[in-house]
């Protein structure tokens, strides 16, 4: 896929090695949650790719570049920088990378918080991050990566759960949309 090996080429230039390594992690991973779900494989495959375009770029570039393209910065994501590689990764993923598809552009925008009513692809995307091969094994990964192929939104709700209960643990500040995303699937689930 021709597509798909020219990004690759401009990644490597802009990820560390060990991002890179992840970066194929979630494509293959989504790509195979695609299959599992009936996603669309090929959309799942470049989403998964271009996930974390933007997480190497240094905190107070984020900001200003987020800035410079007129993307809102919130209170939460000024003083935690590393929360705008989603949405600017999103934009960048357009602009630099020339993805079209908005469906892909939204998995990436949303791969960080979350939403509610996420697309599968979103979810795929959500969810590959988290259980990507490479990933150091936290808390209930080996029921998270089952559920990741049997039950979608049990899984995505596992995730958010144990994700909130790793933030608070280190005090960090709580998105509101990370918040809103765990609710809106906690009442999904009842
Ligand atoms: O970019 P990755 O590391 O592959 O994964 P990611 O984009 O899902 O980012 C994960 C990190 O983002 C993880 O360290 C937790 C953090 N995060 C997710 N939601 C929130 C958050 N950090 C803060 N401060 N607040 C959140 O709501
Ligand atoms: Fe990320
Ligand atoms: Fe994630
Ligand atoms: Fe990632």
């Amino acid at each position: 896929n021709q597509q798909i090996t020219k990004i690759r080429r401009k990644l490597i230039a802009e990820l560390d090695k060990e991002r890179y390594e992840h970066t194929l992690g979630v494509m293959y991973t989504a790509a195979s949650m695609a299959m599992c779900h009936g996603a669309d494989v090929e959309q799942a495959l470049l989403a998964g790719l271009l996930h974390d375009c933007a997480k190497c770029i240094p905190g107070e570039n984020k900001v200003k570049m987020c800035e410079k393209y007129h993307l809102n910065v919130s209170e939460v994501e000024r003083e935690n920088p590393s929360l705008l590689h989603a949405k600017l990764g999103a934009f960048l993923a357009a602009k630099k990378y020339h993805i079209e598809d908005k469906e892909i552009i939204n998995a990436i925008a949303s791969h960080t918080t979350g939403h509610p009513h996420m697309t599968l692809l979103e979810k795929i995307i959500y969810i590959a991050d988290y259980i990507e091969p490479g990933r150091p094994e936290l808390a209930n990964m080996e029921e998270v990566r089952h559920l990741a192929f049997q039950n979608i939104d049990e899984c995505l709700y596992r995730i958010l759960e144990d994700s909130l209960e790793y933030l608070n643990r280190l005090s960090k500040p709580i998105d509101p949309m990370t918040e809103k995303t765990y609710n809106y699937y906690k009442t999904v689930l009842m």
